[in-house]
């Protein structure tokens, strides 16, 4: 059952549709209101926390865009001293905040072992400051650092896999979701939290301004990344990955159609070409980690 309470309170200046929204309502929900959180500079830092307004029923920071993973290190070594130990610390910060600036203090939270579960909502550029490529922008994606052109088919690198390089990390828990399956996303925010170490999960969050959707399609659009394999859903216990969510996937063109940053694919030579890579790398995805509910089924692009 989804509690009622209401911890993350409504009346803030996201925009319509907002992905990572939603998210931080779910994951109050889950976390309930015995926690501290620590949000990075970004969207949801900017539009909860405008002066001198907040929606956010519980104790709450804001460190610097860089720092979520340090600052909430100190948080928690302080409960330990004070003999709080009991209150969780979470992060909800950025892609930005997360696989590029703010990659190195994940990495020492990680590496130091401390109790936090850190969220990284990925929405996959920098969109509080007009949608600046990141390292989490899929492939082909056209940003405003990154324009589709005679020269350039937008994002012209792969996306970082954030989630394996935790993995690598060796911390107990490690899980990715998805707004689209709102259960699963805050049972995985739940079991978290009584996991002892570090914690990461990442949440794909679509931002209908960034990529340029109807803000009525976020779920969908989510949906739609986790069903053509683009944005594979599991839990990795320990370094080994212990549960995939099973999907019967559907061609890549079904969500990049949607959205205005992959327009181009669809309208230039040069696209059809694209389409075939992405389709590439969802099916690499499928195949190695067992997505698919019937092994063996392969995605064909339709050339119509
Ligand atoms: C050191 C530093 N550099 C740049 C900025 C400007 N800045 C504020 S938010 C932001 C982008 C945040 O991107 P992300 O973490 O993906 O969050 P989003 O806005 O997409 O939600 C940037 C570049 C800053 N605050 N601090
Ligand atoms: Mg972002």
């Amino acid at each position: 059952m989804i509690p009622e309470q209401e911890l993350f309170a409504p009346g803030h200046n996201a925009c319509a549709g907002c992905g990572p929204a939603a998210i931080a309502r779910l994951i109050l929900k889950a976390t309930g209101d015995n926690i501290i959180v620590v949000s990075p500079t970004g969207c949801l830092e900017t539009f909860s926390s405008l002066y001198d307004l907040s929606s956010w029923e519980v104790p709450w920071m804001h460190p610097l865009f860089e720092n979520g993973a340090s600052v909430a290190s100190g948080v928690e070594a302080a409960l330990r001293i004070l003999g709080k130990a009991d209150i969780p610390v979470i992060v909800i910060g950025g892609d930005g905040g997360t696989y590029d600036i703010g990659m190195g203090a994940l990495s020492g939270m990680f590496e130091r072992g401390h109790r936090i579960t850190y969220i990284c909502y990925d929405n996959e550029a920098y969109m509080n400051t007009g949608v600046q490529r990141s390292s989490a922008t899929p492939y082909a994606a056209a940003t405003t650092t990154t324009p589709f052109g005679r020269r350039s088919i937008g994002e012209d690198r792969p996306k970082k896999n954030l989630a394996a390089i935790a993995i690598a990390h060796d911390v107990p828990y490690v899980a990715t979701a998805s707004l689209a399956y709102p259960r699963d996303l805050m049972n995985k925010v739940k079991k978290s939290l009584t996991v002892d170490g570090p914690r990461f999960i990442l949440v794909h969050s679509p931002c209908p301004v960034g990529w340029g959707f109807d803000s009525a399609l976020t779920v969908e659009v989510s949906r739609l990344a986790v069903q053509t394999g683009l944005m594979p859903v599991y839990e990795a216990e320990n370094g080994e990955i212990t549960k995939v969510f099973k999907i019967i996937p559907r061609p890549v063109e079904d969500f990049l159609k949607v959205q205005r940053r992959f327009k181009h694919l669809f309208t230039s030579e040069e696209g059809r070409e694209q389409i075939e890579l992405i389709q590439a790398a969802a099916n690499e995805n499928i195949t190695k980690m067992g997505l698919a509910k019937e092994p063996g089924r392969k995605v064909k692009v339709d050339a119509s």
